[in-house]
This record gives structure tokens, C-alpha cells and sequence, in this order.
């Protein structure tokens, strides 16, 4: 049975912190209790900016409790591992603690899209604390450093991605073809609901894909030179480039230079349009030089720019707004291009709607003033929301909730949009 709507903003806001508080090991908000029973980065993140404005004390200790998983490279890795719940792969699997870099809290080997720069802004922006920036800003930076040396894999000034899971939306259409190439892996220990998300073949590959990075002690020479995945994200730069904006912002109060964070911001921006524009930003596979040609949600990470050109700006607002995207859907935003032939309604991260995407959407429409879209997104969202309840994703045709139930980054962003719609 699906949740009952909440009478009233008041009322959803209300059960959104209770989702948040019910999250909350002691040690981290988890993204949901059973499935995800643990601390995983960009959840945090939204977490975190979700938090600012209602309960600024908890968005702290948020944030400290992921850094504590940072290793000594910078790497802000996407899991990091509280608690002794039971998931698979966990601790044992990645063997973080085997790694002189790794810190004492287990973690998992990949990381994932670095929105915490752009978290720390927004904490800032709403609770004016600098103490707090001074004490969050160096590891921030250091996760920046890793990017651009570590994970620039080609050459260009762009992150590459490893791992599906490094971009946060694991069964994107967006990593078949690079799957398809990897070897047919069956190990047989299956998880039924892990099941439901991913079909058995993909989640084997994507364990491989992580074991032999661990195997080959989680170094960037091996990425560079043999590693079978490395992709270039428009999404996973856009946030990034939008973290460097806010680095830039945050360093004076830090007492730092920002000019070094505008400059990689802008060498982000050139290689995004040099590298991943094709009348709309594909990811890049960097094993074959080309672009992965299927447009998904993805696509519009760049659109967190203020400094995009209008043309690009333009062109990709039209395709969102298009049949392609929000024109044909009843609700924000598809996953995935409604008319590819991978699009599915009912499949994670290749059809349904999230909160997340909507939300940085939404920031994007913020960025650049275009306040109609905006104003769509967070309506949008918010019904979704209201009908649904604070589910995992959603069917973009009929709203109806997909996945987890009471999964934190729908409730925490449902917080920050609320706050923007209250009439006194
Ligand atoms: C693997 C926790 C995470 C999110 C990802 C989402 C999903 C895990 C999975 O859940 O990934 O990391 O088991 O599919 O795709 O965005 O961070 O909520």
C-alpha cells in the first residue's frame, strides 16, 4: 500500500525529519534502513543540504562523519562502512583497511560524484558559519587534488569514472556498451533485491569491475593503463565544476586562494564542451574515444555552470523541456530519454524519476534564472512526493513510488524545497 499523502507542507516537513532522524545511526544518516544500512557519500551530500536550513547541527555532524572515511589520497570514497550490518560488498570484499591510505572506518575503494564542496556552500549560505567551513574546506580540497591528479585519466582536465557505481546511477543505459565489453562474469551469490535493481550478469560484472581495481591495490597507474572502465561523466563534472565554483567562494573565509578553484573550473568547462558536446553532453568512454551516444538524465550536469555559453544552455534546456524529457512525462525529470530504445519506467536509473536529479535541476534552473523550470521542478517533485511518499525513485508517467521507502535524499531535499515554497 502506498503511504498517505501528508495533509500540509507543515505536516510532509514533519515527516521528513522523522525519515532523517529514523536514518540516523548515530555515526551517519543511512540512504535507507535495511537495503543501504550504511553511510554512502553523495546521499550524505543531499543530506546535508537538506539539513542546512532545519537542522543545521545534524548537517554537520554529517558531513565530519563522511570525512572520516577519507583516505590519505583524498579519495572520498561512496561507502563508508559505520556499523556491522550485513552488505554486500562490504568490508570484507573491499579490504580498505589492508590499504596504508585508507583510514581506520572501513570504506569501499571507488568514490563518487563530489557534490560536498557544493553541501559545505550551501550549509554556509544558510547558517553564515565559518568556523565550520575552516574546519571542512582542507579535506575538501584534498578530495579535489585526487580528482584532478588520480582520476584525470585522460589528460584533458575531466575526472573519469571507474566504476557504474562511481556515478551514482549505477544502471544508466549510459554504461551498457562499456558493460558489454567486460568479460561474462556468473558467481552465483545473488541477492533477491539486489535483483530487483540490477539484473544478476550486470551486478557480477560490476563486483569484477571493483575487485580488480582492489586487486590491483587501488592504484592510478593501473586505472590509466589497464583498468577496463573509465568513463568521462558530464554529470559526475558538472557537480564537480560546481564544487570548484563553491571551493572558489568558501576559500577566502578559509583564508585560501580561490583563483586555483576557478581555474579548474574552468579547464572542467573547456573539456566538457570540447570533449562531451555533441548537441547535448554524452559521457566520453576513454577505452574507445568515443561517446557513449544515449542521452539520459546525465546529460544536464553541466547545466549547474553559471559560466555555460547560452548556445549550449539553450540547446540542452529545449531538449529537457522537449517530448524527450519533461514534455511527455507527467512528472520530472526521466532518467532517461523517453524515446530511446532503453528508456523503461520501471527500471533504476533507466526511466524513473529521482529526487536527487530534480533537485539539481531545479539548482541548475536557479544558476542560470530561468525560474518557470524551476518553479516546474520543485512542483513537480513536491507531488511527487505528496502522492508517494518519500520513495527510492518514481514512474515519471503516473508518479506511483519505486524502490525503498523512506529514503533520505527524497526526504531531505523535500525539506530544502519546502522551505523555498512556505508563505508566511
Ligand atoms: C550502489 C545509496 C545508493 C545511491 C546510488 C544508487 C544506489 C547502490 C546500489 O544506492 O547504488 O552504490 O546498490 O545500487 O544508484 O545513487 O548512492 O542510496
Amino acid at each position: 500500500m502506498e503511504a498517505r499523502p501528508a495533509v500540509d507542507d507543515a505536516a510532509l516537513g514533519r515527516e521528513a525529519l522523522g525519515v532523517l532522524e529514523a536514518n540516523w545511526t548515530g555515526a551517519g544518516t543511512v540512504p535507507a534502513p535495511g537495503l543501504y544500512p550504511h553511510q554512502w557519500s553523495w546521499d550524505s551530500a543531499f543530506v546535508v543540504i537538506g539539513l542546512a536550513r532545519h537542522w543545521p547541527d545534524r548537517a554537520r555532524d554529517e558531513l565530519l562523519s563522511l570525512l572520516r572515511g577519507q583516505w590519505a589520497t583524498g579519495m572520498l570514497p561512496h561507502i563508508v562502512f559505520h556499523t556491522r550490518e550485513a552488505y554486500f560488498p562490504g568490508p570484507s570484499v573491499w579490504r580498505s583497511q589492508e590499504h596504508a591510505d585508507a583510514p581506520d572506518v572501513g570504506t569501499s575503494g571507488l568514490t563518487s560524484p563530489p557534490l560536498q564542496a557544493l553541501a559545505l556552500w550551501w550549509l554556509y549560505k544558510h547558517t553564515g558559519d565559518v568556523a565550520f567551513v575552516r574546519r571542512a574546506y582542507p579535506a575538501l580540497v584534498a578530495q579535489h587534488d585526487y580528482l584532478a591528479t588520480a582520476r584525470d585519466l585522460g589528460g584533458a582536465g575531466l575526472a573519469a569514472i571507474v566504476h557504474p557505481w562511481e556515478s551514482g546511477m549505477d544502471d544508466s543505459p549510459a554504461w551498457d556498451e562499456p558493460l558489454d565489453a567486460l568479460p561474462m562474469i556468473s558467481w552465483g551469490h545473488h541477492n533477491i533485491e539486489l535483483e530487483e535493481r540490477h539484473p544478476a550478469s550486470d551486478h557480477d560484472r560490476y563486483v569484477w569491475l571493483a575487485m580488480r581495481y582492489r586487486d590491483a591495490g587501488y592504484r592510478p597507474g593501473y586505472l590509466r593503463d589497464e583498468h577496463p572502465f573509465a568513463i568521462e561523466d558530464p554529470m559526475f563534472n558538472g557537480i564537480w565544476l560546481a564544487s570548484c565554483q563553491a571551493l572558489a567562494e568558501l576559500a577566502p573565509l578559509a583564508r585560501a586562494d580561490p583563483v586555483p578553484h576557478a581555474e579548474q573550473a574552468e579547464r572542467i568547462r573547456q573539456a566538457m564542451l570540447d570533449r562531451l558536446w555533441d548537441g547535448c553532453f554524452y559521457p566520453r568512454d576513454l577505452r574507445t574515444d568515443r561517446l557513449i551516444k544515449v542521452c539520459t538524465v546525465g546529460a544536464f550536469g553541466p547545466l549547474l555552470d553559471p559560466g555555460l555559453p547560452t548556445d549550449h544552455l539553450h540547446t540542452a534546456v529545449e531538449m529537457l523541456e522537449s517530448a524527450r524529457f519533461m514534455g511527455a512525462a507527467g512528472y520530472p525529470v526521466p532518467s532517461c530519454e523517453i524515446r530511446a530504445a532503453q528508456f523503461d519506467r520501471t527500471r533504476y536509473w533507466r526511466g524513473p524519476s529521482w529526487v536527487n536529479t530534480n533537485w539539481l535541476l531545479r539548482r541548475a534552473a536557479a544558476v542560470h534564472s530561468l525560474d518557470q523550470l524551476g518553479q516546474q521542478l520543485t512542483n513537480g517533485t513536491l507531488r511527487l512526493v505528496r502522492q508517494a511518499g518519500f520513495r527510492e525513485c518514481f514512474d515519471p508517467f503516473d508518479g506511483s513510488g519505486r524502490g525503498c521507502r523512506d529514503f533520505s535524499w527524497s526526504a531531505a531535499l523535500t525539506l530544502d524545497m519546502l522551505a523555498d515554497t512556505v508563505v508566511e
